[in-house]
């Protein structure tokens, strides 16, 4: 397959130490994918679901214990502690390199070791980079295909001499002769491992075989260890989705933006606007790599090629585009399972069939009190399939950015939208977000509020002190007419138990009111926080009143804001040195708009 000796060495020692029976250099074709759903099937792992309900799809229930990804289990391996920082867990790269060398010992007996070689971004682009992952899950490799370019491609992109990130994966549960396997195999939380070592740019990974934590293309590549590459080569990869947005006029502007886990990424990406004339297309759900053009703009690709979404509440109502995106070649995990071999879950707009049999494969009681589809049940199915796909998303070039949002959950204080006076307030913005923490993690209390930088407090693979000043220097060297504009939005905002904001396809209000002002038009107005629309410059026509209250949505609060600062003020605290001089002038500023 490959003449690459780097590669095959690398392969060849790695078998070694894992001893598995058979290696399987992955081509990516139909054929190969078929021969391995097939194989899961006839094993019992997975369930092909009805042929005419749901064409060529599949469906999967994982360990009770392996639903989400691990922060606390997820190290970076820099040499020091302080490259890591005090948001990371840090164990050094030569003790994490023994303790794991002696768990993947033997790991792979009596399993295939697949070896999946893939591109992050379209195949070619000066802005991809080619992975490679060895791992003894066949799951992974069917999500791997849907989630990546994967295949030959990427081994010819390589070709005798190329550089590619290599990304190790086991489950950890090698099998005896004869011994039978379970359905989900993985190690317990606490034996669990996601290792990324940024100064060798390697990632190993060790226990679990869900989402994140064992598709390692996406938030260990392409997020923690493409973020070190990022600060390396002046250049930003974010947890951000990335949208293209036409007004009345056929004009068509790209928006990113970052939430964090289970926050609305998926949902804005593929929204279908309520004001009339508009269309939003997606070039991706979750992850942006975004570099200067020649132009001096910032342009973005998405790097991966798949949607792995979060199910419930997904419907026809909510996420029409996502809905109609997971109806073929999709695979499902932890939703329920209808007995005729369909998919349910909470929200989906219909009741549960009798029988249907909940995530945790008994039939499901409606009465239990606990949901059928797991909260962090997730669907995989490939971006083309979505209707509203933008040509954009195969470019290798990629997409000039207008415009960045910063958000998350936020019950109170935060206004619907408000944008920063200058790039450093951006930046600002985007290093105090918050969110009331989702299902997408395991272990951290859900509800509770917690910050996350830019969406990137798992996920950042270096010193969010450094990082924070990254983002400052890209604005310094950058041309200040060409940044995008820096926007901070929030949908969740509630009062007495009731949002205040419609959400879903009513955003689309703001967006256009954020198209409006990258065009520089005069709707927005100052206060202490940044600018605000003018009265009526966001369209709450047609509204029902009963689901918005826009006066309240946009409320700022004196005493809120007193209290959000002291929190910003003993957030920054903790970083000590490695923070820039920048951010503190700007919490100053804030703290005096407010005097003023
Ligand atoms: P990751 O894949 O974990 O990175 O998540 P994501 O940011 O893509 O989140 P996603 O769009 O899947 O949304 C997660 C949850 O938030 C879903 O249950 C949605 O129904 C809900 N949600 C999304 N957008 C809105 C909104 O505008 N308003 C409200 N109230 N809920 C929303
Ligand atoms: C997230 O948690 O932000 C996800 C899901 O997008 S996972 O791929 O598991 O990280
Ligand atoms: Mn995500």
């Amino acid at each position: 397959m490959t003449k690459n000796k780097r590669l095959i060495d690398w392969v060849n020692q790695w078998a070694n130490l894992f001893e598995p029976d058979n290696i399987h250099w992955c081509d990516g074709t139909e054929q190969e994918n078929q021969r391995i759903l097939d194989d899961m099937v006839a094993s019992g792992v997975a369930v092909k679901l009805n042929e005419e309900k749901k064409p060529n799809s599949y469906y999967f229930q994982t360990d009770p214990s392996d639903v989400a990804r691990v922060e606390n289990r997820t190290f970076i391996c820099s040499k020091t502690k302080e490259d890591a920082g005090h948001t990371n867990n840090w164990v050094a790269p030569d003790i994490m390199k023994e303790t794991m060398r002696k768990i993947y010992k033997g790991a792979m007996k009596g399993r295939t070791m697949y070896v999946i070689p893939f591109s992050m971004g379209p195949y070619g682009s000066d802005k991809s980079y080619i992975g490679v992952e060895i791992t003894d899950s066949p799951y992974v490799v069917v999500h791997m295909k849907i989630m990546t370019r994967m295949g030959k491609r990427a081994l010819d992109i390589l070709g005798e001499n190329g550089e590619f990130i290599p990304c190790i994966h086991s489950i950890g549960v090698p099998l005896k002769e004869g011994e039978k396997d379970v359905k989900w195999p993985c190690r317990p939380i606490e034996e669990k491992y996601i290792c990324q070592f940024p100064e060798t740019k390697e990632i190993w990974a060790y226990g679990s075989g869900y989402g994140g934590n064992a598709l390692l293309g996406k938030k260990c590549f392409a997020l923690r260890i493409a973020s070190v590459l990022g600060k390396e080569e002046g250049w930003l990869a974010e947890h951000m989705l990335i949208l293209g947005i036409t007004n009345l006029k056929g004009e068509k502007k790209y928006i990113a933006a970052a939430f964090p886990s289970a926050c609305g990424k998926t949902n804005l990406a593929m929204l279908i606007p309520t004001t009339p004339g508009w269309k939003v297309e997606t070039v991706g759900d979750d992850i942006a790599w975004m570099k200067f053009g020649e132009d001096g703009r910032l342009w973005a690709i998405n790097p991966e090629n798949g949607f792995f979404g979060v199910v419930p509440q997904t419907s026809m109502d909510t996420n029409p585009n996502a809905f109609v995106s997971i109806q073929k070649n999709t695979l499902y995990t932890n939703v329920g399972l209808t007995p005729d071999k369909d998919v349910w879950w909470e929200g989906i707009g219909w009741d549960c069939p009798e029988g249907t049999l909940d995530w945790k494969n008994k039939v499901y009681d409606k009465n239990s009190g606990e949901p059928c589809a797991q909260s962090n049940s997730r669907f995989t199915a490939p971006i083309a399939q979505c209707p509203v796909a933008d040509k954009a998303f195969e470019d290798p070039i990629g997409v000039p950015i207008s415009a960045i949002l910063f958000g998350g959950r936020r019950q109170s204080t935060i206004p619907l939208v408000y944008e920063a006076n200058n790039w450093n307030h951006g930046v600002m913005i985007g290093s105090v977000i918050g969110s009331e923490i989702t299902s997408a993690v395991i272990g951290l209390k859900e509800g509770e509020l917690r910050h996350d930088p830019f969406a990137m407090k798992p996920f950042c693979g270096y010193n969010m002190g450094d990082y924070f000043q990254h983002w400052v220097n890209i604005g310094k060297d950058a041309d200040q007419d060409k940044l995008p504009k820096i926007f901070c939005v929030n949908w969740f905002r509630k009062e007495e138990g009731k949002w205040l904001w419609p959400g879903y396809g009513e955003n689309s209000r703001v967006l256009a009111y954020i198209f409006d002002r990258c065009n520089s038009e005069d709707i927005a107005q100052d206060s202490p926080i940044g600018k605000i629309p003018k009265d009526g410059a966001i369209n709450i026509e047609g509204l029902d009143p009963k689901n918005v209250d826009i006066k309240a949505a946009m409320k700022i609060d004196k005493e809120e804001w007193g209290r959000e600062i002291q929190t910003i003020d003993s957030f920054y605290s903790e970083f000590g040195e490695r923070f820039p001089m920048e951010l503190k002038q700007e919490l100053n500023k804030l703290k005096d708009r407010f005097k003023q």
